[in-house]
């Protein structure tokens, strides 16, 4: 989230792609509503159902499932057309335009309509509302991003913002709702299989910058590994480890060392809330060893035949530990123990604390948190401390290595004392009042230094760095073919002491970007750049003369190291419209993603799935469940809101196949795999597609597994997932399945 949920109020326009947060953000949808009530913010939603946010909504589209990119070129086309688009915005601060303005120019209303479902008068009345009303801000969610084509769509979508100069101010941005509690948090302490915690990455001088800030020796992390080169490699994804597995039949060739997966650790994830169930069953059957740490009965282990070496670990709750957690607009809160851990159960942090110790690395593995910096750049063990405290050391331990989006603020004490004065901030900005005054509330991040008040707006230059304001990051280079990537003359944070745009901030470059001269004793101290400079001297300096130290850019709308350097569309692998399957085809193949080779058009092309799997199928959430459901359906009064898994379809499609209401249904998937579910009649999906919840397990195919539950933890509700019937089908760069874009056909049960 470039904003917050609060800044939302302060919007004149709202536009919503594949989001719900009527019932996925209830919470967070008072600020949109407030946003109504204040400033009579026009509401926009583009989804293919009509749900419940699509019903507060002024202005409602009902697209066709993966076709949110010629929408948004057919808002840019209207755009450019009539000259809407801030120009001077785009000159100062934009790299590319142009060739989003050629593409922009195919995707005439009439076009998209074709394409998208939407008719071109509404594209028109959309375009005209978001571009006459701004500031105007974007939401996105799931439905952007679970898509073979997700990372276009994500991209695509801060584009039309910076063509519109949205971006970077109060009231606008792209203020993407993230999920799961603390899934920020996860995020940026890289719970990822493609980097080391604070977006470093995983080349070699980020695991040494590592290995010096935990205290271990850099030939020892290697020793960890086949050899140096297996570090520096995406490893297997959530989505796809199954594929690795022993034994799994698949003509997708793995790439790791040679090595077949033998174990599975699983902390808090429904296994069964991943794509291809079938062949996640395979995958589970196939282990050696596999272990759920969980506080309920991870339900992958009643999905698995697998007889013997399943473990299931009883893990405590959030209630039963203490920390940090992130919100989805980047700010810290602390969060209090409430109980201690119940019966045998244990803290996530503990489990993994015993199986550091018996793996033997318990010491490295928590070393880091008995370290600080010294004045003069070096790291020491801190004198006579021998035990680190839970969490408060690992907290200070993150606020002194994560520089990168710039944590140096976020010391225990600090969230700590945010959390605790939460009443003494504003609602809509965020900003502290009385002894919080100057700071934001949970130090959104960059929150620059330990007196830093944190950013509330990313890319914001009416305001100074000091309080929160900076350009576009420099993290490209320079130039790109002959044209300049910084930020044009005038564009800059307030209060600037340089009025051009300049690179990100390095040891050799300080002196000459910002006109000073370092001290000998500050240049020995100094690190080589802003991201590993354990002294903080050079954010020090460059927050002194009004400086990012980041940089100050251009935002690229290009991207010459992705395989589409424009968004472009193209249909998902399995495509209602096998026509435009052949005009915007999928990307080839792609050898060795995450390990394992991922088929796209060779899917794609492989059957003509319309004629046989006419049915659009989209799934996602309902208000009264999360995730893989487990924690509802494992509670009698919440699992009796919901109790049944079922499908929501159009009475029309329902009739031509004899289903009646609250009677039950085949789905089959083009991959051979079927579910049975209870019909439910709904005019919020079109005659040519369903709805399915994500929500339910332990039925599979059609038959009851439940019976594997160890006694007495059978939940109140059981069904099958939809995940048996999600189509095949990947996003190109972050490997999140096509969740959302898939074809299946429906049968009388
Ligand atoms: N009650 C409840 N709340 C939750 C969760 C939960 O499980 N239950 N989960 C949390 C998590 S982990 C997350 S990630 C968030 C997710 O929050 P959302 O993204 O809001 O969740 P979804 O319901 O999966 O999908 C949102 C919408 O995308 C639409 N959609 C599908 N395909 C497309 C498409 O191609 N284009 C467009 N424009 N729209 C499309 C769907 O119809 C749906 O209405 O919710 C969080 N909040
Ligand atoms: N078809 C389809 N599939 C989807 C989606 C979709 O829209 N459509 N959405 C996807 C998205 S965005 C997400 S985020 C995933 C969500 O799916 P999951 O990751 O499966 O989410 P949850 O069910 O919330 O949580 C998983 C497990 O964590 C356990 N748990 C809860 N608290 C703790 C704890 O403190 N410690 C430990 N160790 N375990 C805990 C729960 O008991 C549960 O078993 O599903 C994805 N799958
Ligand atoms: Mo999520």
């Amino acid at each position: 989230m470039t904003n917050s949920l609060g800044d939302i109020q302060k919007s004149k326009a709202i536009i919503i792609f594949g989001a719900n947060p009527a019932v996925n953000h209830p919470v967070g949808f008072q600020h949109f509503l407030k946003a109504k009530e204040r400033n009579n913010s026009q509401l926009i939603v583009i989804d293919p159902r009509f749900t419940k946010t699509a019903a507060k909504a002024d202005i409602f589209a009902q697209i066709r499932p993966g076709t949110d990119i010629p929408f948004m070129y057919g808002m840019l086309n209207i755009i450019f057309q009539n000259g809407w688009d801030d120009k001077e915005y785009i000159d100062a601060r934009v790299f590319g335009m142009d060739k989003i303005r050629e593409e922009a120019k195919k995707w005439t209303p009439e076009v998209v309509a074709d394409v998208t479902g939407v008719p071109a008068e509404k594209l028109i009345q959309i375009t005209t509302l978001y571009s006459k009303n701004r500031p105007g801000t974007l939401i996105w969610a799931m439905g952007l991003t679970q898509h073979s084509i997700g990372t276009s769509n994500t991209r695509m979508a801060p584009i039309l913002q910076l063509a519109l100069g949205n971006m970077g101010k109060a009231g606008g941005g792209t203020n993407i709702l993230r999920g799961h509690d603390n899934v920020q948090g996860a995020t940026d302490m890289g719970c990822l299989a493609d980097s080391l915690p604070g977006y470093y990455g995983l080349a070699a001088g980020s695991w040494k910058y590592f290995a010096k800030q935990w205290g271990v020796e850099y030939d020892y992390l290697v020793s960890q590994f086949k050899d140096a080169s297996w570090m520096e490699k995406n490893g297997f994804s959530l989505a796809r480890w199954w594929a690795g597995v022993q034994n799994v039949k698949s003509d997708e060739k793995i790439e790791n060392a040679g090595t077949p997966l033998k174990a599975l650790v699983v902390m808090g994830n429904g296994i069964t809330s991943v794509a291809q169930q079938a062949k996640i069953k395979e995958g589970l059957d196939n282990l050696d060893l596999l272990v759920l740490a969980d506080p309920f009965v991870n339900e992958a282990a009643i999905l698995t035949d697998k007889k013997d070496n399943v473990f299931i670990l009883p893990a405590a709750t959030q209630f039963e530990t203490s920390g940090l957690v992130v919100a989805t607009n980047r700010s810290a809160q602390w969060r209090y123990k409430v109980v201690e851990p119940l019966y045998e159960s244990k803290a996530d942090q503990d489990i993994m604390f015993e199986l550091a110790k018996r793996l033997g690395f318990y010491e490295q593995y928590t070393k880091g948190m008995l370290m600080q910096e010294t004045k003069d750049g070096k790291l020491e063990m801190i004198p006579n401390k021998k035990e680190f405290v839970w969490p408060e050391d690992a907290t200070n331990e993150i606020a002194r290595i994560i520089k990168t989006i710039g944590l140096t603020g976020w010391t225990a004490e600090r969230v700590k004392k945010h959390t605790d004065n939460w009443h003494m901030f504003d609602e809509v900005t965020g900003a502290g009042m009385g002894p919080m005054k100057g700071e934001y509330y949970g130090l959104p991040w960059p929150c620059w230094t330990k007196t830093h008040g944190g950013s509330p707006n990313l890319y914001d230059t009416s305001i100074t760095v000091a309080e929160g304001g900076m350009g576009f990051r420099n993290n490209f280079g320079l130039e790109k073919d002959g044209v300049n990537l910084l930020a044009e003359k005038g564009s800059f944070p307030k209060g600037s002491k340089i009025e051009t745009g300049y690179p990100e901030i390095t040891k050799e470059n300080i002196e000459k970007v910002l006109g000073i001269t370092l001290t000998e004793a500050e240049k020995a101290a100094c690190g080589a750049n802003w991201k590993v400079d354990n002294s903080g001297i050079l954010v020090q300096k460059c927050l002194e003369a009004g400086v990012c130290p980041y940089g100050n850019a251009k935002a690229r709308a290009i991207v010459w190291n992705f395989p589409d350097h424009i968004p472009m569309h193209r249909e998902p692998l399995h495509s209602p419209r096998t026509d435009l399957a052949q005009k915007y085809p999928a990307y080839p193949d792609k050898a060795n993603h995450f390990r394992v080779m991922t088929k796209y058009i060779s899917v794609q092309s492989a059957q003509d799935y319309a004629k046989d799997f006419p049915i659009n199928m989209v799934t996602g959430r309902l208000v009264t469940m999360n995730g893989a459901g487990i924690e509802n359906r494992a509670s009698k009064y919440i699992a009796a809101l919901t109790p049944e898994m079922f499908c929501d379809i159009h009475p029309d499609l329902a009739l031509k196949h004899g289903i009646r209401n609250g009677g039950m249904m085949w789905v089959h998937s083009p991959e051979g795999t079927k579910i049975k579910v209870k019909a439910k009649y709904s005019y919020t999906v079109l005659p040519d597609m369903v709805f399915m919840p994500f929500h339910f397990a332990g039925y599979f195919q059609g038959t009851d597994r439940t019976g594997n539950f160890p006694a007495g933890t059978k939940p109140y509700a059981s069904g099958e997932s939809v995940n048996t019937v999600t189509n095949y089908g990947y996003d190109i760069i972050t490997q999140i399945p096509e969740t959302k874009g898939g074809l299946c056909r429906v049968e009388k049960a």
